[in-house]
């Protein structure tokens, strides 16, 4: 990992807790990073968790204690070092600047910052280096789930042997839709097992034993913005304009974990052998690569619940003399969301406010 510079004018020194913020603490990706932060032993003086007044009375659990959730519109950020904010990119837009205003350091979930030019876009695997630009906005953007996991996996090859293109079918879990998308999975195939289910609204797709070539809205391309996420964050990401990422982004009915098929056109010629080597030794990856029946990491089996970004499938493609196909799957909630936050709050931790 590169190592990262120490930063000046820290608000905390990491001898005393921090205060933190997890703002969309009752959604399914807070309660993932309430969880982590307990799992990780992560440096928590006061946890302050935060979501809208349909949570008032409702509490979360963290270190064997019930703490009520309060409502951000009334939460002061003065006293808190640092925010987890996964609430939506317009609850980041009203609220993110005014945590950032009280001296907070904010990591941001969402989408809202994420292409900004002055706010660092991170992967702690990949370009932990981009936190030297906290200044002067104090707030660092985590990626999008597709795009991470995409990412991880690719970055040992794109440094050995250079990434000229890239094309990706991605395969998502209902849960980065949300909590109710997890539940309406649930409610339809329930239905539908016993012989309950009502004709779909016209227009209307089931997401139960369907497959959704939609994520996100339309942009004017015809590509969806979630796939459009995965080509301007990768780029930012690998600090590189000309690489060319072509995505399509499909919805299926699993529960936990993103898959995504992925074939690549390197720079130099590496052989499908080489690429599992540099994958065995990469930061955060898992290879499972037995050219065989169950050989391969799945969302549910392997991805789900855990840290890791698995790997397999990876052959030479066919259809290109440079070019490298793969499969690679995680838990999109995990490393696609809470997890990645939790990572770049160590980092804050360890270089910004001085120890962990
Ligand atoms: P979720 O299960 O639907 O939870 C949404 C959370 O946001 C709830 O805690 C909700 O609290 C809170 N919230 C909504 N509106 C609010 C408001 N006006 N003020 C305060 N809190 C508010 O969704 P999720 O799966 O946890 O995802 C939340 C967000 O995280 C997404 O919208 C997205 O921006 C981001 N996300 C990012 C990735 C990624 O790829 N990195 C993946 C998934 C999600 P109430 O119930 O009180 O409204
Ligand atoms: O659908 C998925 O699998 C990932 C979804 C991520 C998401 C969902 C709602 C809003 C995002 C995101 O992180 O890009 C956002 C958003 O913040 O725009």
């Amino acid at each position: 990992m590169t190592a990262v510079p120490n930063y000046t004018n820290r608000k905390a020194s990491v001898t005393q807790n921090l205060n933190i913020a997890v703002v969309g603490a009752t959604g399914l990706v807070g309660e993932a990073m309430i969880e982590i932060l307990q799992e990780r032993n992560f440096p928590v003086g006061t946890l302050h968790p935060l979501a809208s007044e349909r949570s008032l009375g409702k509490s979360v659990r963290f270190r064997g204690q019930e703490l009520p959730v309060a409502v951000l519109d009334e939460h002061d950020f003065s006293d808190t070092d640092m925010a987890l904010f996964s609430a939506g990119a317009s609850v980041s837009e009203n609220h993110a600047p005014r945590a950032t205003d009280a001296g907070c350091v904010v990591v941001d979930n969402t989408s809202r910052f994420r292409n900004e030019p002055d706010i660092p876009l991170v992967i702690p695997e990949v370009n932990p280096e981009a936190l030297v630009r906290l200044r002067p906005r104090n707030i660092i953007a985590n990626p999008n789930c597709s795009t991470i996991q995409m990412v991880v996996a690719l970055k040992p090859i794109y440094d050995a042997a250079g990434i000229i293109r890239i094309n990706v079918a991605t395969y998502q879990a209902v849960s980065g839709a949300g909590r109710r998308q997890v539940e309406e999975l649930a409610r339809q195939s329930t239905e539908l097992l016993s012989g309950r289910a009502k004709e779909a609204d016209a227009g209307a797709k089931s997401i139960a034993f369907n497959a959704i070539p939609q994520i996100d809205s339309f942009e004017d391309n015809g590509y969806t913005r979630e796939e459009m996420k995965m080509v301007w964050e990768t780029r930012k990401i690998l600090s590189d304009d000309q690489i060319m990422i072509s995505a399509t982004a499909v919805r299926i009915p699993v529960f936990f974990g993103h898959s995504e098929a992925i074939s690549i056109e390197t720079r130099e010629k590496i052989a499908a052998a080489e690429v599992r080597d540099l994958l065995r030794a990469a930061p955060g990856v898992k290879v499972l690569d037995d050219g065989k029946t169950g050989g391969f990491p799945t969302a549910r089996n392997e991805a789900a619940g855990g840290d890791d970004v698995f790997v397999g499938r990876i052959r030479d493609d066919l259809s290109h003399e440079r070019g490298i196909s793969m499969w690679v799957v995680s838990d999109n909630v995990r490393k696609g969301a809470a997890l990645n936050s939790i990572q770049i709050a160590e980092i804050l931790v360890r270089d910004y406010f001085g120890g962990m």
